[in-house]
């Protein structure tokens, strides 16, 4: 197999225009607010790996619980062929994933004589590129025998499941499905199973509700880097827009919204500042005090997840927790 290839189907200037639109919404809102997937750039998606380290920071380990307890019942049950994964960021975990669906020989033996077993495709997409590009060439040289392809792309403004071989198998973990608004998830859950043929697979990671002082301190650690994640994305306004943020007069905050279950990340002005945005000719105030919204992290219940896939068209073959029932994976098919 040659090195893993990777596609740029979200191009730096869609992404700029993107970011440009999304600052001019968000920041131009009562209360102001920022959509979540602009942490990422590459600075910020290395502080999202030093997250999953942490020891508040649970939801990364406890996903990683299951995936090594359920993946040879998973790779049994769906036999991909293709594996698709959606913000897959260092695909760390994954590797649990291609282990069992690599694994030699498919279990009736008709995959005898392929070494690399059932599996022949891996597509990592991400809206980072240089995550994506790491992440496709690191699992390309472990498993030499499956065919890599990375694809940037944003896949909460349009979704376009790579054509890979028949069945394939959507992974979309860690969580990631709770930054999405409700409508949002929607939206996405839909055109999801609309992308995929009958009998298709979809594997969704969904952190769930629990005490919230859990849930607080998972995302407000007492190293800070959670804080310091948060405030990248002022660190990216900074060098895409040419604004002059201070980022270090924002102090973050992470709040319980009960009614909503979802965790809110916020980046509160220590100060009343003005900021300037050239990049989309804006400039705007902050009063001392005042929250930005920058994330919403859904946490989930059981009925909850399996009323949201059945009204989007999968049916939810199996559920499965850690052993503390932090964290669940769905198993869905379409
Ligand atoms: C990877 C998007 C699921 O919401 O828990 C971690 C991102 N934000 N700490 C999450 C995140 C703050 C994470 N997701």
């Amino acid at each position: 197999m040659p090195p893993a290839t990777v596609e740029i189907r979200h191009t730096p200037e869609q992404a700029a225009e993107a970011l440009r639109a999304d600052a001019l919404t968000g920041l131009t809102s009562m209360p102001k607010w920022l959509p979540p997937k602009w942490f990422y750039d590459a600075r910020g998606s290395e502080l999202f790996e030093d997250i999953t380290r942490l020891p508040e920071y649970y939801p990364a380990r406890a996903e990683r619980e299951i995936l090594a307890e359920r993946a040879p019942e998973l790779a049994t049950i769906t036999r991909p062929s293709a594996l698709v994964e959606l913000g897959s960021g260092s695909s760390v975990k994954t590797r649990l994933l291609l282990d069992a669906f690599s694994a030699n020989g498919a279990p009736d033996g008709t995959a005898e004589g392929t070494p690399s077993g059932i599996l022949r495709e891996f597509f990592p997409l991400d809206v980072s590129e240089q995550a994506l590009r790491e992440a496709a060439h690191a699992i390309a040289e472990t498993y030499p025998a499956l065919r890599v392809h990375g694809v940037v792309d944003d896949f909460t403004s349009s979704l376009a499941v790579p054509d890979g071989s028949r069945p394939r198998l959507v992974a979309f973990l860690g969580g990631t499905i709770g930054n999405l608004l409700p409508d949002e998830r929607a939206k996405f859950l839909t055109s999801l199973r609309d992308a995929l043929d009958g009998g298709e697979w979809l594997l969704l990671g969904t952190d769930l509700v629990k005490d919230p002082d859990t849930l607080v301190r998972a995302y407000a650690d007492s190293q800070g880097v959670t804080g310091e994640f948060n405030r990248n994305v002022l660190h990216v306004l900074n060098a895409e827009l040419d604004a002059d943020f201070v980022p270090e007069a924002f102090t973050h905050r992470a709040v319980w919204d009960e009614r909503q279950e979802w965790i809110e990340m916020r980046l509160r002005a220590e100060r009343d500042m003005r900021v300037t945005l050239p990049g989309i000719d804006l400039e705007i105030n902050f009063t001392e005090g005042e929250e930005m919204r920058t994330e919403v992290s859904t946490k989930f219940r059981r009925e909850h997840v399996a009323s949201e896939l059945v009204t989007a068209g999968f049916e939810l073959h199996s559920w499965w927790t850690d052993a503390a029932g932090r964290f669940a994976l769905s198993l869905a098919r379409a």
